[in-house]
């Protein structure tokens, strides 16, 4: 995956602009299987989902990775050392930036990248408000894509944050392509990684299904959004949020699954849907704490600690070697 040039950001707020937009959701329609990228989960309502999804008793990530940062909070700082540029990659909430930077030894900066605009900028407003010595620049930007970073990405005190198992949204082959591209920017810098691990069918089944709905309306907004964006016609309850545990990949797939045979218009573009039919609107891969540090090593990394909590959850720091080109 390239990552040098720049990704402009734009008036409807995924730093991808409007036909690219409407292109890629087509694509995605109109495709034997029907799919669409996790990233458009996350218009402003989908990021308070998202959030709400966070606290629900069943979706432990979260949880249990603020547990690990949080109990690791010295070990992390002493690792990362002094005047830190923090870059966050798919920022969303500030709670665990916050909690980290708390923990930091004089952090110098913050720089969260995320596609929901309304979201980054509320928060990053928060954080600078809450830390007045850390200069606070927010970044548009869609990290699956090409984007810059508006400073310091080279600098040897450069800790890429990349928190909540995000990265379980790529394919593993994307997964170690975003990984490498990461290592050879930032020569000398340093990866804080947060990662799902395999575990239980039913315990996964359970964090994407859960009993309150939170995440069937989350996975719901995505046609919510499109209706509004697009003039998309989806009748939202004529399709079904549902999870699934892929044990051949190794990955929760989330669907919407049409509820009868249906015809939907989008962007002026007719879609058929059989009953029965769904959209893929998610991947999320699950690793074991060794082949996750296997992979990042392939890509250039230093594996140099990795913490786990309950063997549910792993956070993983790297370290690229200077003048890694
Ligand atoms: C933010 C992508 C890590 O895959 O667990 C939560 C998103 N989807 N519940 C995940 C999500 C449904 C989450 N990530």
């Amino acid at each position: 995956m390239q990552q040098s040039a720049l990704a402009p950001a734009d008036a409807h707020g995924t730093a991808t602009n409007l036909r690219d937009y409407r292109h890629d959701i087509l694509a995605g329609l109109t495709a034997p299987q029907k799919q669409l990228a996790p990233k458009y989960l996350y218009d402003s309502r989908g990021s308070e989902l998202f959030d709400e999804i966070c606290s629900l008793p069943e979706y432990y990530a979260t949880r249990t990775e603020l547990a690990v940062l949080r109990t690791n909070a010295a070990e992390i700082a002493a690792l990362v050392g002094p005047s830190a540029d923090v870059v966050e990659l798919g920022a969303g909430s500030s709670l665990k930036a916050r909690l980290l930077l708390d923990g930091l030894d004089r952090p110098a900066s913050y720089q969260p990248v995320d596609i929901s605009a309304t979201y980054l900028l509320a928060q990053a407003a928060e954080v600078a408000a809450a830390y007045p010595s850390v200069t606070v620049r927010p970044v548009l930007a869609d990290f699956t894509r090409p984007f810059t970073l508006p400073s310091a990405i080279a600098s040897q005190r450069t800790l890429l944050f990349f928190p909540g198992s995000t990265i379980g949204n790529l394919s593993r082959p994307r997964a170690a392509a975003l990984l490498s591209s990461l290592a050879c920017r930032t020569p000398g810098g340093a990866l804080l990684i947060g990662v799902d691990i395999c575990k239980d069918a039913a315990v996964l089944r359970a964090a994407y299904n859960d009993s309150r709905g939170v995440t069937a309306e989350f996975n719901l907004n995505l046609l919510v959004r499109l209706n509004r964006e697009l003039g998309a016609t989806f009748d939202v309850d004529a399709f079904e949020h549902d999870a699934v545990y892929d044990p051949l990949h190794d990955r929760v797939e989330m669907r919407l699954v049409s509820q009868r045979d249906q015809t939907v218009t989008v962007a002026g573009v007719a879609v058929d849907f059989g009953k029965g039919e769904y959209i893929i609107t998610e991947h999320s891969h699950k690793y074991a704490p060794q082949e996750f540090a296997a992979m990042a090593i392939g890509e250039g990394w230093r594996s140099i600690r990795c913490w786990l909590a309950d063997d549910r959850f792993s956070v993983h720091y790297f370290r690229a070697p200077d003048g890694a080109a």
